[in-house]
């Protein structure tokens, strides 16, 4: 069964992407304001051509970096935090495009509804971010992620999650059976989150057993797109299995996101190819 793609999903955890048009997809804003309107004026562009475009969005959309950290690394962490202006933007988004605008929770997005709490750049980055906010915008900040989904599926063979799913995630259904958090001993809730949430990457093989069990009955997943990670080359691929586009951590030149056909299929990401699928989020840089 293919969960319909709408802009409420229902209470749905995953969706089948349709066979048509295109897909762009990047990952981990983590509060920079300028990649966001960046990429929102590439969807925007991409769909005035073409109304069967996509954008997923693939989590860790707030908490920006300190500012001792935006001192020490200026050109990767030089720019203020907009973690709550991008929530809105994408729920404004999500109702001009309705059922094109994918959001995919991260762990960072996590800990403002009852994940783990993130200290990356501050020892509870949820609690500062929030502190700074009206009560209203903690709740829509809330909301988006309240309804967020956790993995993207589509017809071309990639499947999209913020981390790397381990071997506990065997079907989808579990995910939409899930809560947020799980409820008190469901440890393969906590299990399967850890995997597509937190894990940095899996072992090929891993990779490849998870994503054939999760395709029965459905399009053939061929490898994962992710984000959660870093890398100053703004994407990396480990294994034909997998492969990460970057924003955050990677100096603007470098930025990356991917832009996938719909209507083809990539057999790995080794078919995926730089400036034709794996694009650069600034052109001028
Ligand atoms: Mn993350």
């Amino acid at each position: 069964m293919i969960a319909a793609v709408n802009a409420s999903y229902r209470g749905r955890r995953w969706i089948c992407l349709p066979a048509r048009g295109a897909v762009l997809v990047n990952t981990d804003l983590h509060g920079n304001g300028e990649d966001f309107r960046q990429m929102r004026a590439r969807f925007e562009a991409a769909r005035a051509r073409d109304p069967e475009t996509h954008w997923v969005i693939l989590g860790d959309i707030v908490h920006a970096p300190s500012d001792s950290a935006r001192l020490r690394k200026p050109e990767l962490y030089g720019y203020p935090d907009e973690s709550y202006a991008i929530a809105a933007g994408i729920r404004a988004l999500q109702r001009d495009h309705p059922g094109r605008v994918h959001f995919v929770l991260g762990n960072h997005d996590y800990a403002h509804i009852g994940g783990p709490r993130t200290r990356k750049f501050y020892s509870d980055e949820a609690a500062a971010l929030e502190i700074c906010l009206a009560p209203e915008q903690v709740e829509e900040l809330r909301a988006l992620f309240r309804d967020a989904l956790l993995a993207v599926l589509t017809p071309c063979g990639a499947f999209m999650s913020h981390g790397s799913p381990n071997e506990s995630l065997d079907e989808l259904a579990a995910l939409d059976e899930l809560s947020l958090p799980p409820v008190e001993g469901d440890a393969r809730g906590r299990a399967i989150l850890e995997g597509l949430l937190t894990a940095y990457g899996q072992r090929a093989e891993v990779t490849a057993r998870v994503l054939e069990r999760i395709s029965r009955g459905l399009p053939r997943q061929r490898f994962l797109v992710h984000g959660h990670d870093r890398d100053e080359d703004g994407w990396f691929s480990y294994h034909p299995g997998q492969i990460c586009v970057v924003c955050f951590g990677a100096p603007r030149r470098a930025r990356r996101y991917l832009r996938l056909d719909l209507e083809t299929t990539y057999e790995s990401s080794a078919a995926l190819r730089e400036d034709v699928e794996i694009l650069r989020v600034y052109d001028d840089a």
